[in-house]
C-alpha cells in the first residue's frame, strides 16, 4: 500500500512579532490553542522563534511563529536605510542584512523574527494600549515595511489602561488592518473575526484562509460532538452501573453494606474524573489539571450536600419528575428526604415497594445480598436508584465541560472558579428536565438501552451545551 502523500498545498503562515512584553506568545496561544507556548512576565525569556501550527486529524489549519520581540531596531533600521533602493528592493536589503549579520549575536533577536517573514509568513504586529503610543515604535514598524510582506496589526491591552485612540492613528499609517483582540477572552466569533481579516491581508490567501476557517468551523463543532458523546457515555454508565462483592462470612454486617456503599461511589468518582481528563484533552487543555485544581470540582465532592444544592433538583422539580409511582406521590414530600434506612437480610429486590427510588441524596441505591442458596454470598449494589444524581453529575460535567471550552489557552495563572449559582437555570429547563428524565429511567432500569436511545440523549446534551457555549 501507498502511504498518501502530504499535500502540497501551503497553509496560511504568521510571524507574530512587536516589542518585548506585549503579548505576543499569549497571542500565539490563544490562535494556535495551545497552551504549550511559553508566556513570561520577564522580557527577553523568548531567543528562538517557534513554530506552532494548528492542526486537525494531521491537517495543518495555519501555522503561527512565536518570535523574540525586537531589541535594536533603530540600529537595524540605520543599517537598512544606508541603502538607498526603490521600494520593490527592499526585501532584498533585508535579506541582504540577515545573511551578513547571522554571526552577529547582537542582531539575533531581530534575525529570529525576521526570517520566517522572509520566507513567506505574513506579519502580525502586537501592541499592548494600556500603554502610551512612543516614537521608538517607528523603527519596528518601518523594518517591518521593508519586507514587502502583507500585515496586520493587533492591539492588546494589558491591563484596563486605554490609550487605543493614539495607537490607532500612529499604527493606521503602517498597517492597513488594524484590529482589537484580547487572548485571555477567545470565543468561536472572536477566533473567525480575526482569521477572517488574516484572509484580506492578501489576495492569494483569501482561498487558503477560508478554507482553513471552515475547517475550524468543523473543528469547533467537532470537539462539541465529542463532549457530548462523553458526557453521555459518563451519564449511562454511571446510571446504569451494578457492582457485586462477595462475602466471605455467614452473616451480613452493616459495615459490608458500608463498604459496598464507599466502592460505589468511588467507582463513580473515577469515572467522573476520567471523564473530566478527557473533556480537556478533546479541547486542547492537557495542561490544565496543574494549575488549575478548582475546575476538577475537587473541593466540592460529587456526594456532598453541596453539590446537591448547587446542581441538584429541587424537592419540588424532584417531586415532579420523580412522581411516576402513586406510592410516593401518596408518601408526599418527607418521604423523598427523609432518609432510606437501609435493610439488612437476605432481601431481593424492590424491598421498600413504590417509595423504594426516593432517597435522600446519600442514598444512591439498595445494597442487595444475593446467592443465598448457592451458598456463596455477595452484595450487589446499582442501578443508580436516586433520581437527583443524574442531573447533579450532568450538571457538574456541563459545568466543567463549558469551563474548559471557555479557558483561553493564553491563561496561565491559577483560574480561579467561582461557583455560579445560577448555572442550573441556564440549562435545565423543565421540558429539558421531562425530556432527560425519560432517558435516566432507562438508564437505570437495569435493562439494556437501544442505540437510537443513546443518541437522542446526546442530541438533547449537544443542544444544550452548544447553547451554553454560545450564551457565554
Ligand atoms: N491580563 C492580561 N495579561 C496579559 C495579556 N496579554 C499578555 N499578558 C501578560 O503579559 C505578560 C507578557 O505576555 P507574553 O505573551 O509573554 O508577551 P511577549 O513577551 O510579547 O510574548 C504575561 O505575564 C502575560 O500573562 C492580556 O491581554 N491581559
Ligand atoms: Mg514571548
Amino acid at each position: 500500500m501507498e502511504t498518501p502523500k502530504q499535500s502540497s498545498v501551503a497553509h496560511p503562515t504568521f510571524a507574530v512579532v512587536g516589542h518585548p512584553n506585549k503579548g505576543k506568545s499569549s497571542i500565539v496561544s490563544a490562535l494556535a490553542l495551545d497552551d504549550s507556548v511559553h508566556i513570561s512576565n520577564t522580557s527577553g525569556t523568548t531567543t528562538k522563534k517557534r513554530s506552532f501550527p494548528l492542526s486537525v486529524d494531521g491537517r495543518v489549519l495555519y501555522e503561527l511563529f512565536d518570535t523574540p520581540g525586537f531589541q535594536r531596531a533603530r540600529r537595524v533600521l540605520a543599517w537598512l536605510e544606508k541603502h538607498d533602493v526603490p521600494a520593490d528592493k527592499r526585501h532584498e536589503i533585508v535579506q541582504r542584512f540577515i545573511n551578513e549579520h547571522q554571526e552577529d549575536t547582537r542582531f539575533n533577536d531581530e534575525i529570529e523574527l525576521l526570517t520566517p517573514i522572509m520566507e513567506g509568513a505574513g506579519i502580525i504586529y502586537v501592541v499592548d494600549a494600556s500603554k502610551p503610543y512612543g516614537e521608538e515604535y517607528e523603527a519596528e514598524m518601518e523594518i517591518l515595511r521593508w519586507t514587502g510582506q502583507p500585515s496586520m496589526a493587533l492591539i492588546n491591552h494589558i491591563d484596563d489602561n486605554d490609550y487605543s485612540q493614539e495607537w490607532k492613528r500612529a499604527l493606521g499609517q503602517y498597517f492597513k488592518m488594524v484590529r482589537t483582540f484580547n487572548p485571555m477572552q477567545t470565543s468561536l466569533a472572536q477566533h473567525m473575526s480575526i482569521l477572517e481579516s488574516m484572509a484580506q491581508l492578501k489576495e492569494e490567501w483569501i482561498a487558503p484562509v477560508k478554507a482553513s476557517m471552515k475547517l475550524f468551523e468543523q473543528y469547533q463543532e467537532q470537539m462539541l460532538e465529542r463532549s457530548a458523546a462523553l458526557l453521555t457515555t459518563l451519564l449511562y454508565e454511571s446510571l446504569s452501573m451494578v457492582e457485586r462483592f462477595p462475602v466471605k462470612t455467614e452473616e451480613v454486617y452493616a459495615e459490608d453494606k458500608e463498604k459496598v456503599e464507599e466502592k460505589y461511589k468511588e467507582k463513580l468518582r473515577t469515572m467522573e474524573v476520567n471523564v473530566q481528563e478527557q473533556i480537556e484533552k478533546i479541547w486542547n487543555h492537557e495542561h490544565l489539571q496543574k494549575t488549575q485544581e478548582m475546575l476538577t470540582l475537587d473541593e466540592m465532592d460529587l456526594f456532598s450536600k453541596e453539590t446537591a444544592s448547587v446542581f441538584g433538583l429541587t424537592r419540588k422539580e424532584l417531586i415532579i419528575t420523580g412522581a411516576t409511582s402513586g406510592a410516593a406521590a401518596g408518601a408526599g414530600i418527607d418521604l423523598l428526604f427523609a432518609g432510606h434506612t437501609l435493610l439488612l437480610g437476605g432481601l431481593i429486590g424492590g424491598v421498600v415497594g413504590g417509595t423504594g427510588a426516593y432517597f435522600g441524596f446519600n442514598e444512591l441505591s439498595e445494597v442487595k445480598v444475593l446467592g443465598q442458596t448457592m451458598g456463596k454470598r455477595y452484595l450487589e449494589i446499582g442501578p443508580m436508584e436516586n433520581r437527583n444524581f443524574p442531573y447533579i453529575l450532568l450538571g457538574r460535567a456541563l459545568y466543567h465541560t463549558v469551563q474548559v471550552a471557555s479557558i483561553s489557552h493564553a491563561a496561565r495563572e491559577v483560574f480561579d472558579m467561582k461557583m455560579d449559582q445560577t448555572f442550573k437555570a441556564q440549562w435545565l429547563s423543565d421540558t429539558l428536565r421531562k425530556n432527560l428524565e425519560t432517558y435516566h429511567k432507562k438508564f437505570r432500569s437495569g435493562k439494556s438501552v437501544e442505540p437510537k436511545d443513546l443518541k437522542a440523549y446526546e442530541a438533547l446534551i449537544h443542544q444544550t451545551l452548544k447553547a451554553l457555549l454560545e450564551g457565554e
